[in-house]
């Protein structure tokens, strides 16, 4: 008995399949109710009794052992067609499959990470659905600002402290809430203002917004960030101005043009003849926003600036209405394939 035990147990160990009905057939021969464990099984009640307990172990030991064995073939086969690798025809053609493209806006909103990266800035991402401390008060949004009106922000249904946020720079508070300086950080993201939909307009578009807040900030180091990113952006080559403007949140204020880079700043109908086109607003954050944010504004001083990537994008690629950016209408999208 002990010996028949211990050649089922060398046999079973021993087992291979190459197809799944292979596997099913050595069930059969050594497990079902005529199979050869079985069959010891049956003829355990002839042991004597003081070789019971020795023998009733090993017969347990092989029908465990037995069972394993025909499991792990199983499951080798498992979630695999019952065809021989030798009956299959690799020379087939696949199916064609085409590859996706990049989606315009994504290709610059990467390039404006990288851009940044490379002097050290990181990006930070916050909510979409926001509340009025994050995206006006905060920001020095006086209570009666025009922006806070229905005509341009989407409230979520009556609660007015809740909407979806008008620009990204709700995470540039959170950020700052959060984060001692310093903080050089870049803030992509999808925006919301309640707006008549155009060729230069839309009620949903993309930002990205940036920050650097340390000892010391100033000005000159503004400039010299954005002169940086103009010319990896638009060519080594390109010029920029800045021009007075106002933010609630920056003190003083600019928007920065740059040297139109279709016509080279002769004059065409992409910078309406003036050689220069506005691509974003900056400025020093004002002393009373870092001070609500538990940012000491006499330790610290610090710049943000805001973009909009469709805006960049249409200079970039030159293109006309930019609704064309939502429709996912695929002859525009495929014209961007191999960029990344
Ligand atoms: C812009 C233009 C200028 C801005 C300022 C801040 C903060 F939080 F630091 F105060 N966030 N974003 C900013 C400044 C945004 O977008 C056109």
């Amino acid at each position: 008995m002990k010996a028949r035990i211990e050649n089922l147990l060398n046999e079973i160990s021993a087992m291979t399949a190459q197809v799944p009905d292979e596997v099913e057939q050595l069930r059969l021969k050594y497990l079902s109710k005529k199979g050869q464990v079985s069959v010891l099984f049956d003829e355990f009640r002839n042991v004597p009794a003081e070789q019971k307990k020795e023998i009733g172990q090993l017969l347990n030991h092989l029908k465990n052992a037995a069972q394993d064995k025909i499991e792990s073939l199983k499951s080798a086969f498992e979630g695999k067609e019952d065809v021989p690798s030798q009956m299959m025809d690799f020379s087939r053609p696949v199916d064609h499959m085409e590859p996706g493209t990049r989606h315009p806006l994504s290709i610059v909103r990467n390039e404006i990470v990288r851009i940044f990266g490379q002097i050290g800035y990181t990006v930070a991402v916050g909510p979409e659905i926001e509340d009025d401390w994050h995206n006006f008060s905060a920001l020095n949004f006086p209570p009666e600002h025009p922006a806070r009106d229905m005509q341009d922000t989407f409230f979520i249904a009556t609660d007015p402290e809740i909407l979806l946020r008008t620009h990204t720079s709700s995470v540039q508070i959170r950020t700052m809430e959060t984060m001692p300086p310093p903080i050089r950080k870049i803030f992509p993201g999808r925006v919301f203002r309640n707006e008549a939909i155009s060729a230069r307009a839309h009620c949903i578009f993309h930002q990205v917004e940036g920050l650097y807040v340390d000892h010391n900030v100033s000005f000159m180091d503004l400039k010299q960030t954005l002169l940086y990113f103009a010319r990896e952006m638009f060519g080594e080559h390109t010029e920029i101005r800045l021009r007075p403007s106002f933010f609630p949140f920056t003190e003083p204020s600019g928007e920065l043009d740059v040297s139109c880079n279709i016509c080279g700043g002769k004059g065409c109908n992409i910078c309406k003849y003036t050689g220069w086109v506005e691509i974003l607003g900056c400025g020093m954050v004002d002393p009373a926003v870092l001070d609500n944010c538990g940012i000491d504004s006499k330790i610290y001083t610090g710049f943000a600036f805001g973009m909009g990537i469709e805006r960049i994008t249409l200079l970039k690629y030159q293109v006309k209405d930019l609704r064309l950016f939502f429709e996912n209408d695929l002859r525009f999208l495929r014209q961007f394939t191999g960029t990344i």
